[in-house]
């Protein structure tokens, strides 16, 4: 039987290359800084241009798309049943401005609220993460999967900062963090983008991820990619991955993800398909 969406995901990878490119241009250039919610929540000329470029030359007609700024401009969030691609333009903005290279473009592709594809490129690593539902995860197309770690004290944890910085969230943030620590696991990093957290922990080279207040273009390519690389993905509060909740555990064993379930404490971020 053929696969229905196998030429929509080639496609995407070759417009994904092209976004990629642009990314690394745009470093050899100035960078000019714009501010979104926060001064620490930053946005530039490049996430906008290559968002474009993705729904121009990507998208199909009468496919839907949710793209990062396109829903900062004011076109809603709301996942339907339609063919839908979930774009992060260049996810690890502030990475990019400060020349860190974990910097990707994230794209996942639902239909019927399903992921069916998922595409990650970290682009300065030039690594191009894949996943077809059902059918594997590769990097630059050599096979990929999960460490397999049982125990957390002997795994690398990844988690982010986020950009909510008012008292009562940054003490939860990093109750949180000395509770992981403590447990003990060997370390925790923050590499600054969602997506390569997830494709780190997808190849082996971290054993967990987590993190409350994200979005979900910053999830849906990753995780088709986890999931097919053998992980595990869940809600933090170790019930099933809601990819709107705006927060998510992944892990390379079930054991892993239901500790750090356990083990963290939960604060409110709202979701991406309801206002505020
Ligand atoms: C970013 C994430 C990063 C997280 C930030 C933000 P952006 O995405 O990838 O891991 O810490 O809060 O969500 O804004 O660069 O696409």
């Amino acid at each position: 039987m053929t696969d229905p969406w196998q030429e929509c995901m080639d496609h995407c990878v070759e417009v994904t290359k092209q976004a990629g490119k642009m990314i690394r241009e745009a470093l050899q250039k100035d960078i000019s800084i714009m501010q979104k919610s926060s001064p620490v929540d930053l946005v530039t000329e490049t996430d906008q241009k290559v968002e474009q470029l993705i729904i121009h030359t990507g998208t199909v007609p009468h496919h839907y798309f949710i793209g990062e700024e396109s829903v900062a401009a004011g076109a809603p969030s709301i996942l339907s049943d339609n063919p839908t691609w979930i774009i992060d333009p260049i996810d690890g903005t502030t990475n990019f401005v400060h020349r860190f290279p974990f910097v990707s473009v994230s794209i996942g592709f639902t239909v019927k609220k399903e992921i069916e594809f998922g595409i990650v490129y970290s682009c300065i690593e030039d690594k191009m993460y894949t996943a077809r539902k059902g059918k594997g995860a590769f990097c630059n197309g050599v096979p990929i999967k999960v460490s397999g770690q049982e125990d957390i004290t002997k795994s690398l944890v990844l988690t982010e900062m986020g950009f909510k910085k008012d008292p009562e969230h940054f003490k939860i943030m990093m109750g949180n963090i000395n509770t992981i620590l403590a447990i003990p696991v060997h370390g925790i990093r923050s590499p600054g983008s969602a997506a390569v957290n997830m494709c780190l922990v997808a190849c082996g080279g971290a054993d967990a991820y987590y993190h409350m207040g994200i979005h979900c273009w910053d999830m849906a390519g990753g995780a088709a990619i986890i999931t097919e690389a053998g992980g595990v993905i869940m809600d933090i509060s170790g019930g099933p991955f809601d990819l709107m909740s705006r927060r998510l555990i992944i892990a390379s064993s079930r054991a892993i993800a239901e500790r750090i379930a356990k083990e963290i404490t939960v604060f409110p971020c709202g979701r991406d398909d309801t206002e505020g």
